[in-house]
Formats: C-alpha cells, sequence, structure tokens
C-alpha cells in the first residue's frame, strides 16, 4: 500500500529547529530552500549539492525544494525578465542533475503568505495564526496608510476596521505593523512601508488577467524543461486565497487551477496541493478538489482552517477547523494507489504550544505543535489505509 511520504520544513542551518528533531518526529524527508541564495540567482549544483549531504548525513533525503522563487520581474514581465527566466530553467537543469523532483514555487506578486496576528491564543493556552479581516483593513488603510486603498471596502467595513483601529493600543498596533511587514519565510528582514508601497506600485497596470497571463506564459517556458528532466512543478496557492492590498492574486479556486493546468498541459504542470489555503475559501470544497486535480497533486501541504463569518480565520488542529481531514486523506490515498506512488507531505504549520512558547521560531514552525499534527495525520492515514484493506 502507497502512503505518503512524511516530511518538514527545515529553513537550513540558521533554523533553531535542527534535522535531528526532524528525523525524531518520524520524517524521512526533508522540505527545504537554499535560503541564502538571492531571488534571480542560480542555484549552483556545488549548493545543492551541499545542502544534499547536509540532510543524508542525518539519514533523510531532500525530497522536495520548497521554493525555487519567481522574481518579481517574471510576474511583472519588465525589467530583465527574460534573463530571470534563463536563471531560473537553469536552476530547475541543475536541482534535476542533483536527483531533486519536486519544486515548489508560487505566483503571489509582492508578498507570500499573510497573518495579522502569529500568536493568537486559544483556549488550551497555545497560539496560531489568524488573519483577522477588520485588523488587516486597519493596517492597509491606517497604518500602510495606501494610495486609494479605501476603494477596495465596503463603507461598512472601514467603519468596523476603524473602530478596531481606535480600540488598538499602540503596541497592538506596532506588532501588527511588524507581521504583515514580514520578511518571507526564511528571511528575519522585514520590508520598511515605503519598499512595500514601491513594490505594490510596480502592479499598477496588472490585474488578475495580466498577471494570469504572465503565470501562463512562464509555464510554457519552464514546463518543458521540468518535463524533459524529470521534475515536477508544484504551484503553491495564493495565501490568503484573495486579493490583498490592491494586489491580484491568480491561484485561489478551482477555475484557477483547471486555468493554469491547461495552459501548459505535461504531467510536470502540477501542485503543491495546501488544503489550509484552499481551505481559507468557504466556496472551495477542498476534498473534491484533491479528487479532481489528483493526477497534478505533486506536494501535499495538509493544513486546517477555522473560518469565521466576516472573512477572517485561523489555523486549527490539524484534525479540527472547518476541512474534512479524513475525506481529503482517503482520497489522497486513492491517488496514490492509482498513480503506484507515494506524494510527498509536510504538516503545514502547527500551534506553539509546551515548552515552543518561550522560543524563538519561524511563525508556524516551532516543533512541537507541527510534530502533533504529524503524529495526528500519520495515524489517520494509517487507520484509513487499514480499514481500506
Ligand atoms: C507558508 C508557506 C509558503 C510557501 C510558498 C511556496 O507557510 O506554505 O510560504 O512556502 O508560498 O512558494
Amino acid at each position: 500500500m502507497y502512503l505518503m511520504e512524511q516530511t518538514m520544513r527545515w529553513y537550513g542551518p540558521e533554523d533553531p529547529v535542527t534535522l535531528w528533531h526532524i528525523r525524531q518526529a518520524g520524517c524521512t524527508g526533508v522540505v527545504t530552500a537554499l535560503h541564502h541564495i538571492e531571488y534571480g540567482d542560480v542555484w549552483p549544483v556545488s549548493e545543492i549539492e551541499k545542502r544534499k549531504k547536509q540532510i543524508e548525513a542525518v539519514g533523510m533525503t531532500w525530497t522536495v525544494v520548497e521554493s525555487l522563487p519567481v522574481h518579481e520581474d517574471i510576474k511583472r514581465q519588465s525589467g530583465k525578465w527574460k534573463k530571470q527566466l534563463e536563471n531560473y530553467k537553469t536552476s530547475l537543469r541543475n536541482l534535476a542533475q542533483c536527483g531533486l523532483k519536486v519544486i515548489t514555487y508560487n505566483f503571489m506578486p509582492v508578498l507570500d503568505w499573510l497573518r495579522t496576528d502569529t500568536a493568537f491564543p486559544l483556549l488550551d493556552g497555545s497560539r496560531t495564526l489568524r488573519f483577522d479581516r477588520s485588523a488587516f483593513i486597519a493596517f492597509d488603510l491606517f497604518l500602510l496608510k495606501r494610495p486609494g486603498a479605501e476603494k477596495d471596502y465596503p463603507s461598512a467595513d472601514i467603519a468596523a476596521a476603524k473602530a478596531k483601529f481606535d480600540r488598538m493600543t499602540n503596541e497592538f498596533k506596532r506588532v501588527l505593523y511588524e507581521n504583515m511587514l514580514l520578511g518571507l519565510p526564511g528571511d528575519d528582514e522585514s520590508f520598511t512601508a515605503s519598499e512595500v508601497l514601491e513594490a505594490l506600485d510596480g502592479y499598477a497596470n496588472i490585474g488578475p488577467r495580466e498577471l494570469k497571463k504572465h503565470l501562463f506564459d512562464f509555464l510554457k517556458e519552464v514546463v518543458p524543461v521540468a518535463e524533459e528532466v524529470g521534475l515536477g512543478m508544484a504551484i503553491h496557492p495564493d495565501d490568503p486565497p484573495f486579493p490583498v492590498l490592491g494586489l491580484p492574486r491568480v491561484v485561489c479556486t478551482e477555475k484557477d487551477v483547471e486555468e493554469l493546468l491547461a495552459a501548459a498541459p505535461s504531467p510536470a504542470n502540477g501542485l503543491c496541493f495546501c488544503t489550509g489555503s484552499y481551505g481559507s475559501r468557504p466556496d472551495n470544497n477542498v476534498a473534491e478538489m484533491v479528487k479532481k486535480f489528483g493526477d497534478h497533486i505533486h506536494f501535499l501541504h495538509l493544513r486546517n482552517t477555522k473560518l469565521e463569518p466576516d472573512g477572517s480565520f485561523h489555523e486549527a488542529d490539524h484534525l479540527g477547523g472547518d476541512t474534512d481531514m479524513p475525506a481529503v486523506v482517503k482520497e489522497v490515498l486513492a491517488i496514490m494507489q492509482r498513480r503506484k506512488l507515494s506524494i510527498p507531505m509536510r504538516p503545514d504549520h502547527g500551534h506553539q504550544m509546551l515548552d515552543d512558547l518561550d522560543k524563538k521560531t519561524y511563525p508556524g514552525y516551532s516543533a512541537i505543535g507541527r510534530l502533533r499534527g504529524l503524529a495526528e495525520l500519520r495515524g489517520l492515514e494509517k487507520g484509513l489505509a487499514y480499514a481500506m484493506g
């Protein structure tokens, strides 16, 4: 019986969660990237090999690259985007030469994932990640002061955000500001507000239609290379899966996925199926999407969200929340038996709990919460596999 390959994300030698911790969690695979290489630069074979050896020395394999970042020039089709595209293809060839198989990336303009709160307290004393829609609007209007932002929100939402903002302490505002400008994962550097405004301005003439076209153009270039060298490209959905700060987001729904797969038909054109991101929209039926796109799933992020009536959400227990995780895992088991392979998965994020409450780790990536998530998912999968015979 094919079961999912269990992996965890590792941010490299600086990560307070070590490779031995990951191994002790029961993982056989590691998900990582060369975080020290500038966005857009080629990943050299020597650096890839070095990272691979570090992982293998601890008895695991480098199963998935997350992420090989797509340079903003490619997303905007501006500046040196053609050169960037060539660099991207060279990195893909180098990774394949070193035996890597799955490459995760995203096509979110400017900012990767966004949360207003990285330490939202749950009733059991643990902490989780939360996206509070009113706080987000307050940030956009009153802290970032993005020109024209008020046009993006209904007046009732602006009033609610203003009321919330007026109740916020200065400390709360400071933390909100910091969370929103947090650097990309694996990067300790934050943006400044003026850097963000300038970067947003770079998308002034790029709406969803243009961004989609740029994504499809990118796929038409890189998917044939990936196919030729035996790699699976795995696009991560937008998180949260809706437009933010006036930026288009084009990998949010079932229709978006259908279109991007059709843009460059190939088994190499695939998905990093993140149940948490897709699950943050009530109109996405996550288990149905897994079933429908099963042949293109190269990698799984398993995580659950609890949606709140106003569009806010927080990250729930892996087996709690609004996504029917047993239904998802059941579909995954069926897909793996059909395709005769194990799909790598990682427990995406985890609550900050127990001894980790006092530690500084990357938000969402403390060890114990992820270990709990992984253990629950592993048990769920084994139980379902047993029942399926
Ligand atoms: C967040 C992650 C994302 C993901 C990238 C993939 O925790 O799932 O940052 O790594 O979007 O390119």
